[in-house]
């Protein structure tokens, strides 16, 4: 089963850039910065509980500040996606503003190039963008990356194709009245919704009908008080992206035999499975793949299927879709 999760051909639908770096990168950067950053990954090592794994990201963005590291790993987290068999990629990241280094134009300019470079370097796989807001840094700053995630979209449109709502799901609100202003100039929505409990907001963001959802941890027709939100979920159809080893490292899920993959799988409801931050948890999509299959009892044809149905919610024109769903079914012909 590891080899043929290795081989076959996947998208990714929900991969933070920062929380994507992998050791290697970490390495190459300190050496670029004549810095040693042993202290920082013994620390990106044993990261466990959701308040442990937002600490971690100010560290890994401690490294990014610069557009050349940002570039450098761009690059980098687009070959490990390649070299895992990802065909498709949807990258999100927040726009950072670096005083002295970097201007949130520049932030977003430096992963478009990354995106462009990678066409020639690796033309196995498509890249696409997420601009993110993070939830924890107040309306003025995710009203500025809206404003700038729709201007990409209008000069990038065939790069820049969405928004996604993330950050410490304990602080900060879910700003759907900002969303609301991006999706009305046709930019995608994926929201992160339920990571912890929190059933006035899991309510107001069904209500709102992201394009697709990440986690959706705490909504499943066991947990007390939330059969009300898994009826809201499934009546929706709104795809929910499925981060295993996430949540089970994070610590939002008591097993991984209690995930919510289990109750969502079983309401045949859509669904695909993610790496999250495949450098922060130490994992990648073959790999929660492998984790799906060993889990839940799934087959080969399972897996196929799920790869299959994932393009459907691809944040991509029907022409796009069509042209990745002949791609996979001629690559899953030569794999056994
Ligand atoms: C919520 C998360 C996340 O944007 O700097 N992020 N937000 N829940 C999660 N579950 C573990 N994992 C990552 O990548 C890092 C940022 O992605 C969001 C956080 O805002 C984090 O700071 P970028 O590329």
């Amino acid at each position: 089963m590891d080899l043929f999760c290795q081989k076959l051909p996947k998208l990714e639908l929900h991969a933070h850039l920062n929380g994507s770096v992998s050791q290697k990168t970490i390495r190459k950067l300190s050496e670029l910065n004549n810095r040693n950053f042993n202290d920082e990954l013994s620390r990106i090592d044993s990261s466990v509980s959701l308040k442990e794994c937002f600490k971690i990201f100010d560290i890994v963005h401690s490294l990014t500040n610069t557009t050349e590291a940002l570039f450098i790993t761009t690059c980098d987290v687009i070959n490990e996606f390649n070299d895992d068999n990802v065909i498709y990629l949807e990258l999100r990241s927040t726009p950072r503003y670096v005083e002295g280094k970097m201007t949130k134009n520049e932030y977003i300019d430096t992963i478009i190039k990354a995106i462009e470079h990678s066409k020639k370097t690796t033309p196995g796989i498509t890249v696409k963008l997420l601009v993110s807001v993070n939830r924890k840094n107040g309306f003025k700053d995710a009203e500025e990356n809206i404003k700038l995630a729709i201007e990409y979209y209008k000069k990038y449109p065939e790069c820049v194709v969405g928004i996604d709502l993330s950050g410490d799901p304990t602080q900060g609100d879910a700003c759907l009245n900002l969303l609301k202003s991006a999706r009305d100039v046709g930019l995608k929505i994926a929201a992160h919704c339920a990571e912890v409990p929190n059933e006035k907001e899991v309510m107001d963001i069904l209500e709102f009908k992201p394009d697709r959802l990440g986690h959706c941890t705490n909504i499943h027709p066991n947990l007390s008080g939330s059969l009300k939100l898994f009826n809201k979920l499934i009546e929706s159809k709104i795809p929910v992206e499925l981060c295993l080893t996430s949540n089970l490292k994070c610590e939002t899920v008591p097993s991984l035999s209690e995930h919510q993959f289990l109750y969502l799988y079983q309401a045949n409801h859509p669904l695909c499975l993610a790496t999250d931050d495949k450098g922060v948890f130490n994992t990648t999509l073959s790999l929660e793949y492998k984790l799906a299959a060993d889990t839940f009892n799934l087959t080969k044809e399972d897996l196929k299927k799920l790869v299959r149905s994932s393009v459907d919610f691809a944040f991509i024109s029907q022409q796009e879709k069509e042209n990745l769903l002949a791609t996979i079914d001629n690559k899953l012909t030569n794999i056994k």
